[in-house]
């Protein structure tokens, strides 16, 4: 299928692109409004958080924006074995994958856990492990999402992204979260986590029932609109929590420990 023939496909189906045009929009709102809500913020670590979460809605911006254009979505057709097999790799039978949007996550995913991490007043050790598990697990997802070889390889790649996803939730639950209470950013952070875990557990149950996984919901719109719905709370709501609770704490953030400390044990 040629790229019009995708972008044409995308337009047709209009839940579909409205799935994706709101966020667009709400990318766009976004960026405008944490560009105002952090114009006074001076602390070093209070602006590196505001840059951090700024860069969700900017990813998410480009990664819709690559969506609608259908320059990142793709048609595949599926190994034997796979609900769909054997139909096509086009709209016929071939499954709708938005490629992009697994890509993204590896530039929008980190910027979250960096914000978050400098909030509980991480270490540079557990930033950095947090980072790479993360990227490992969004690449690992994009590399299931396009294993066209083999029914097997493509739950191979999920579990492997799923065991790079343990690691962020571990680091997230346990380590992050005595952090935070050395820090006193508890409050603030056990909210943002549970935010983020929860809604973070409903990507992979997504992909595992959708078109590319089980086929349990085969639509293209409806997978579309979850992973949009997710996203709304996951980066606009998310940052926007998070961002407004450093302006009215910039003391807070500025009393914690200066960087990222040594790598040592806190306790
Ligand atoms: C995949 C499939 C393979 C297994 C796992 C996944 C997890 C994805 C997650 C995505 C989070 C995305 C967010 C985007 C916002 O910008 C790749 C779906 C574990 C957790 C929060």
């Amino acid at each position: 299928m040629t790229q019009t023939e995708i972008y044409q496909f995308i337009q047709d189906n209009t839940l579909l692109s409205a799935s994706l045009w709101v966020n667009i929009a709400l990318a766009g709102f976004s960026i405008l409004l944490f560009v105002y809500m952090g114009r006074k913020v001076e602390d070093p670590r209070a602006q590196l958080i505001f840059v951090a979460a700024m860069m969700v809605p900017l990813v998410s911006i480009s990664s819709y924006t690559g969506l609608v254009s259908g320059i990142t979505v793709g048609f595949l057709e599926m190994p034997s074995g796979h609900a769909l097999a054997g139909m096509g790799a086009g709209p016929e039978g071939g499954v709708f994958t938005p490629w992009g949007r697994y890509l993204t996550w590896a530039f929008s995913t980190p910027m979250i856990l960096i914000a978050l991490g400098l909030l509980a007043g991480t270490n540079l050790s557990k930033l950095f492990t947090a980072v790479a598990a993360d990227v490992g697990m969004c690449v690992t997802g994009l590399a299931a999402a396009m294993t066209t070889s083999s029914y097997l390889l493509r739950w191979v790649w999920y579990g492997i992204s799923c065991a790079f996803f343990v690691v962020v939730l571990y680091i997230l639950l346990a380590e992050w979260s005595r952090d935070a209470e050395l820090a006193g950013t508890a409050e603030i952070f056990d909210t943002l986590k549970i935010l983020t875990v929860v809604l973070w557990l409903g990507y992979p149950i997504v992909w595992g029932l959708g078109a590319e996984g089980l086929a349990l919901i085969q639509s293209p719109a409806v997978t579309s609109w979850a992973y949009s719905g997710m996203d709304i709370v996951a980066k606009y709501l998310f940052a926007f929590l998070l961002l407004r609770w450093v302006v009215d704490n910039e003391r807070t953030v500025a009393d914690m420990a200066p960087g990222l400390g040594p790598a040592t044990r806190t306790g």
